[in-house]
């Protein structure tokens, strides 16, 4: 029934309850969660935690523990109050069952708690419930212990009483429902990197992920506690542990005497990269929003009064723009804001007004006082503001001059570029492949029609040093912006990038399965995600697989990209025994032929490609820095923790 169908009366609050359904989660299940992909299926997981960030952020609970099962299920501890589990006097069921079965029910019960938590889709642990084939919740509340069991959403049987409890807590343990999910095995970084991120946000709740699928030496299961005293400034601290700061400390503001909690910190480094990380109600405002206008507003005015009255801008004799507060730059910006309106493309940026003028006033005041109580760290600030500026001034014209000299427009396309026919880009790939010989076999294997092949010779410039001019300089990275059809500078702004006359949507870097072909997969992501973000943020961006093996027995032949696929042929042709079996070891792109690189690697209809995303920004903003950047330490220590080529090669 369509709701234009129902009479006035049918609008009560119990019609709408039926309509929203648990049938219809399962029906659209992309609609209450994202997607049915390995992201709505660790969105399960951070519907459950929000509940008991909640309760923790009203007072009440200090412990969350995770647990990845062995069957790949999921629970979720905490030492919350407890979901209630009296009658509902209307429902004539316990509160507990109608908190896991009635859509957003959760907040109805619980008006006591700010809730601020309940993720980006927020629909609560009845859509959980809806999505799981098996669901087992516990309740510890007024000295006894409640469970009641569920199937697709449908309770099994009434809530028990179990006997005596200490303590207060609610438990949920949930399998999503194979039926749904494309994939249903969870990932421990994926859910790490959440946990982790939840903790900082929230200074003094205890969180621990366990993994029940994988014992270490020691026997015991793999385990991490994620926990924060200090909230942001731990959080900075740990997106600047592989930079070289510019002022020793970090500048924490953390305040609701304007009416929204706001809390933020913030500190410079040496590089000249901006890292600015938002979130309103622990969700990651990735478009950002009128908290993140209201911050910059504020370091802008305040530092530039403060060089001002100093009479520090005058000696330098520089225009200074507001980009120039930004670089070195690292901030996050945490706000809860009762009724938060979201924008955007992705629905995750910031539009109540209202937001904007309370972060100004807290950072103007926290940055002020810190200006005055600190002048050398005020001075080393605005010494850098002004660089920037200069810097900045200087790059324009050598860009100008490089640019004059060479334009990446009106030229012609690189020679080294073997074009496709098509002229539509968004049918039209582009593939970058590492050296001149596979170049030569991809130009073989492809389909010319819409496949373009890019040779690159080895390593590309490594940009995270290099100053502006010269990345244009530099010969491989011009041939890649002519290829694509990517300028600089447009009418409003002569930096920008000009994307308007791209000629390919998707791009697929395609190197060698080893140490050299993962630094130059690197090299070449850092490329685009320092100098045409854009391009990864509309997903154009991929990572072509390469297969390591073929494993063929007599006629049999099969491809596998990893161990396990390889390890399965052998088992399931040699019985688990390697003899009559042929294992072929790709090294390179370069020992296969063009066919079977057309079969494995490029054909659409038969390849993987990886789309490259920026999901977390902090997280790669870090990995770049680690992995590009000057301090070997860090660079050493994040090798050896990812180690995922090394092992391949040995
Ligand atoms: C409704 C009311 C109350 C607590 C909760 C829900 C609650 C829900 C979840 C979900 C996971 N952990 C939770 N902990 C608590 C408050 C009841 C009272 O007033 O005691």
């Amino acid at each position: 029934m369509s709701a234009e169908n129902k009479t006035e009366e049918e609008y009560s609050g119990s019609s709408i309850q039926v309509l929203e359904g648990l049938e219809a989660v399962r029906k659209r299940p992309a609609m209450y969660i994202g997607d049915i992909g390995p992201k709505g299926l660790h969105h399960l997981v951070n519907e459950v935690v929000d509940n008991s960030i909640d309760e923790a952020l009203a007072g009440y609970c200090h412990n969350i523990d995770v647990f990845v099962n062995e069957d790949n299920s999921i629970t979720v501890v905490d030492d919350g109050r407890g979901i209630p589990v009296d009658m509902h006097p209307k429902e004539k069921r316990s509160a507990l069952e109608v908190v896991l079965t009635v859509l957003h029910a959760g907040g109805k019960f619980n008006k006591d708690t700010y809730k601020v938590s309940g993720g980006l889709h927020g629909v609560g642990v009845s859509c959980v419930n809806a999505l799981s084939d098996f669901l087992h919740v516990e309740v510890k509340r007024g000295g006894k212990l409640y469970m009641q069991e569920y199937s697709k959403g449908k309770p099994a049987f009434p809530v028990k009483e179990m006997g005596p409890a200490e303590g207060t807590g609610t438990s949920v343990t949930f399998h999503p429902d194979g039926t749904i999910f494309t994939e249903t095995e969870y990932k421990f970084e994926t859910l790490s990197h959440r946990l982790r991120e939840l903790a900082y946000l929230n200074a003094g709740i205890r969180i621990s992920l366990t993994d029940k699928r994988e014992t270490l030496e020691n026997g015991e299961f793999k385990k991490e506690l994620f926990y924060s005293e200090k909230g942001l400034c731990e959080f900075v601290e740990y997106i600047e542990r592989a930079k070289e700061r510019l002022v020793p400390e970090v500048i924490h503001i953390n305040t609701d005497k304007y009416g929204t909690p706001v809390e933020i910190a913030m500190t410079y480094n040496t590089t000249s990269n901006e890292s600015l990380t938002s979130y309103v109600n622990n969700i990651n405002t990735i478009e950002h929003g009128t908290h993140v206008n209201g911050f910059r507003r504020a370091l802008t005015r305040t530092l530039k009064k403060y060089a001002d009255d100093k009479k520090i801008l005058e000696k330098a004799k520089v225009e200074i723009n507001p980009e120039d507060f930004r670089e070195g730059l690292t901030a996050v910006i945490s706000v809860k804001v009762a009724e938060p309106q979201f924008e955007g493309q992705t629905k995750t940026k910031l539009g109540n007004g209202e937001v904007q003028g309370v972060v100004d006033k807290a950072v103007a005041e926290a940055l002020e006082a810190y200006l005055e109580e600190n002048p050398k760290q005020a001075q080393l600030i605005i010494d850098k503001v002004v660089l920037a500026a200069k810097a900045r001034i200087a790059a324009a014209n050598a860009r100008k001059m490089v640019l004059r000299k060479n334009p990446l427009s009106g030229a012609g396309l690189p020679g080294k570029l073997a074009d496709c026919s098509d002229k539509d880009p968004e049918k039209c790939e582009l593939f970058l492949v590492e050296g001149d010989s596979a170049g030569g076999t991809a130009k073989q294997g492809r389909d010319r029609h819409f496949q373009a092949i890019l040779p690159l010779r080895g390593k590309i410039l490594n940009v995270e040093k290099a100053a502006d001019h010269r990345v244009l300089d530099s010969e491989e990275i011009r041939n890649i912006y002519t290829a694509l059809g990517v300028t600089i500078g447009t009418e409003e702004d002569p930096k920008a990038l000009n994307l308007s006359k791209l000629r390919y949507h998707k791009i697929i870097i395609m190197t060698d399965a080893d140490v050299d072909g993962s630094h130059i997969d690197t090299l070449i992501l850092t490329f685009f995600f320092r100098r045409m973000r854009e391009l990864i943020e509309k997903g154009y961006v991929y990572i072509a697989m390469a297969p390591l093996y073929k494993c063929s027995k007599g006629k049999v032949e099969e491809y596998c990209w990893d161990d396990n696929q390889r390890d399965k042929f052998i088992m399931q042709y040699g019985g688990g025994s390697e003899t009559g079996i042929k294992i072929q070891r790709y090294k390179g792109l370069g020992e296969m032929s063009e066919v079977q690189l057309k079969e494995t690697t490029m054909d659409p209809d038969k390849r993987t490609l990886k789309q490259v995303t920026l999901e977390d920004f902090t997280e790669a903003d870090m990995t770049f820095s680690i992995l590009m950047g000057d301090d070997v330490a860090p660079r050493r220590k994040f090798i050896e923790e990812n180690a995922v080529y090394a092992e391949i090669d040995a």
